[in-house]
């Protein structure tokens, strides 16, 4: 019989999320650390990471995969001495479903005019304004993956009109897709809202600018364009956001996410009328959903069988 230390022990490497309630998650099936014995520990197997420090997953030579508690794997990436074996990331109902509801809501929101009806009754001003149905309306996914395609289906229920973008071709129902470079400035074109939903990539690092807000269609049903970004801060340049939203460029922006996080207190952000701000909480991870699936792929891998979910380091998602 297999015991719980013939399967060695996870390290969890977690900064952001709050480790122990991973580590509970993992109590009575599998031995879970917040700290491995020196280095060079024989017992780690695999790791479990959130944003952790470089050199804290190099060295451990019985290591078979690294698990990201989130979508993302940019906080991984990152680090120059990763160990060479395969990183899983979270695909999941339980970050997905909060995902699509984040996105539902900011586009109804923008949609439905909330920034108005704030300031009505913030004026105590009693006035209907004028209301063009979804069916008029044009969204733009930047990012067809798992969480993009889920948004895509559910705005298309709502009536929304569709475009998506992705970096191979990719077909979803109801929506009119581009992708690569060369797709880009069409898909931009026919898009009134921009929801993005794309990994932190070398390709895509910076892509969210003033150049990119400028080819989005401003004359259009709600009045202007809208950005919605719950991707990550470092695909956008937060000067670029608010130089459009002043001039016009932008009508409205939504930003879970930010270049520099927490957003610093400084930060004209915070109170620019225009912009609505979310501290990257558009999705978070259930250790006690997550946990589950975890060591699931964790059995497989011991058993000889394939990970599921793994990431192409070279294309950085
Ligand atoms: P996926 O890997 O499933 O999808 C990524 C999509 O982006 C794919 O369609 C991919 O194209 C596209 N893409 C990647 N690089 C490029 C590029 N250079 N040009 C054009 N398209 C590109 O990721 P998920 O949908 O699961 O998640 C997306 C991101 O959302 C995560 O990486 C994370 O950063 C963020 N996130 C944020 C959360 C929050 O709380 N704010 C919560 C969870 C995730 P292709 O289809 O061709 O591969
Ligand atoms: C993720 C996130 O990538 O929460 O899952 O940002």
């Amino acid at each position: 019989m297999t015991t719980a230390s013939d399967k060695g022990r996870v390290l969890l490497a977690i900064s952001g999320y709050e480790p122990t309630a991973w580590l509970k998650a993992f109590a009575g099936r599998r031995e879970a650390t917040l700290a491995a014995d020196g280095p060079g520990d024989p017992s780690i197997r695999y790791a479990l990471t959130w944003r952790h420090q470089p050199d804290q997953l190099s060295g451990f030579p019985n290591l078979k995969a690294i698990f990201s508690v989130g979508a993302g794997v940019d906080h991984i990436l990152a680090d120059p001495t990763l160990p060479d074996v395969p990183i899983v990331r979270v695909i999941d109902p339980s970050l997905t479903q909060p995902m699509i509801e984040y996105i539902a809501w900011r586009v109804l929101d923008h949609h439905r005019q909330g920034l108005l009806y704030r300031i009505q009754k913030q004026k105590k001003i009693w006035h209907e304004p004028s209301q063009r149905p979804a069916s008029d309306v044009s969204v733009g996914i930047m990012g067809l993956g798992a969480l993009g395609t889920e948004a895509a289906r559910i705005l298309g229920a709502l009536g929304y009109q569709l475009r998506g973008w992705s970096r191979r071709a990719r077909k979803a129902p109801g929506v009119a897709t581009f992708h690569g470079r060369e797709g880009l400035d069409e898909f931009l074109a026919g898009t009134d809202i921009l929801v993005v939903l794309l990994p932190l990539t070398a390709e895509t690092a910076g892509l969210i600018d003033y150049a990119l807000l400028r080819k989005l269609r401003r004359r259009n049903a709600i009045g202007g364009a809208v950005l919605i970004n719950a991707g990550r801060g470092k695909l956008q340049k937060d000067a670029d956001i608010l130089r459009a939203l002043d001039d016009g460029t932008l009508k409205e922006a939504t930003l879970d996410v930010f270049e520099i996080e927490p957003l610093p207190k400084a930060s004209p952000m915070w109170t620019h009328p225009k912009v609505f701000v979310t501290p990257h909480s558009a999705a978070g991870s259930d250790p006690d959903r997550l946990v589950p699936a975890m060591l699931e792929q964790m059995d497989a891998l011991d058993r000889g069988e394939t990970l599921e979910n793994i990431v192409d380091r070279a294309a950085g998602y």
